[in-house]
């Protein structure tokens, strides 16, 4: 389906593949909505976005953590728009790789804040708003740690197993709405993601893809686009996209 005016929210916008959803929908038309705490960085994107052929352009302020920002940038988003035809759940992330026997409480909360609790909260804010029966998707984005437990990840695996489970659930409740519900599960992708889960050391990050073409945002964001654009009788329940280099969770293939 032609999605050229069609409003689209992207929470997680101000960098990774939210900031490139954001162009990858600017680019078609599309109307867009960006929600993070980087305000600056959301405006950045959000003037690249205009540039790139953005019907509009909105970055607002958003932490999915908690429920009083997710009111407030909903009372924005619904100064703008009556209607979203696309809530694309991205905001999350993991911090640290520790394993449970010295996990910290802080990382522990800060994954389930964002990754699974997020998801729920600006889900039922944005609900209200999505129209039935006219080709509207609700985009989750979980992560091939949702489906494969690694050592050290045993909170951000269970956060991203729980996101799945929030899909499949939601799935069943908007059956007959016409809304559909998927989500896109990446493996290795070199965005800000593992400079935030080593807490900026950038040095300890550049080894997890040394060696290695992982994925970038680019390429999710046009996965991202492709299964929002499919005719509006079609939902894609669930994508996983990998680089090539990565067989599996546990099998990457390094040059060199
Ligand atoms: P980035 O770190 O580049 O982007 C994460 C985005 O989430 C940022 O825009 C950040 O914005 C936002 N964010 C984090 N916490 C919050 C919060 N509490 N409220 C609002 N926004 C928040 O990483 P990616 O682009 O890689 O990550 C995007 C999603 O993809 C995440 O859910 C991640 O778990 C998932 N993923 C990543 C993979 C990878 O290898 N990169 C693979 C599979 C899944 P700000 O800090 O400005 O708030
Ligand atoms: C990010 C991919 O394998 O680092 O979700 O957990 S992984």
């Amino acid at each position: 389906m032609n999605l050229s005016g069609r409003w689209v929210v992207i929470t997680g916008a101000s960098s990774g593949f939210g900031a490139a959803a954001a162009l990858a929908f600017g680019r078609v038309g599309c109307h867009v909505v960006l929600g993070a705490r980087r305000v600056e960085r959301l405006e950045a994107v959000a003037k690249a976005a205009r540039e790139a052929g953005a019907a509009s352009a909105h970055p607002f302020l958003l932490d999915v953590a908690s429920t009083s920002s997710v009111e407030a940038f909903t009372a924005l988003l619904r100064a703008v728009t009556p209607r979203v035809d696309v809530l694309i759940n991205n905001a999350g992330g993991a911090h640290g790789l520790d394993p449970v026997a010295i996990g910290r409480d802080e990382d522990w909360e800060a994954m389930v804040q964002s990754n699974f609790l997020g998801v729920l909260r600006v889900t039922r804010a944005l609900l209200p708003m999505l129209p039935h029966h006219d080709g509207a998707w609700i985009l989750n984005v979980g992560s091939i740690a949702g489906h494969v437990a690694y050592e050290g990840g045993a909170a951000y695996c269970g956060v991203k197993a729980g996101e799945r489970s929030i899909t499949q659930a939601l799935r069943l409740e908007l059956n007959g709405t016409g809304i559909r519900v998927g989500s896109i599960d990446p493996g290795m992708a070199e965005t800000e993601f593992s400079d935030v889960r080593f807490k900026g050391d950038t040095a300890r990050a550049a080894k997890v893809y040394a060696g290695v073409e992982p994925l970038h945002g680019e390429d999710v964001a046009e996965a991202m686009l492709w299964m929002a654009s499919r005719p509006a009788h079609v939902c894609i329940d669930e994508m996983i996209i990998k680089p090539t280099d990565q067989a599996a969770i546990h099998k990457v293939y390094r040059r060199g």
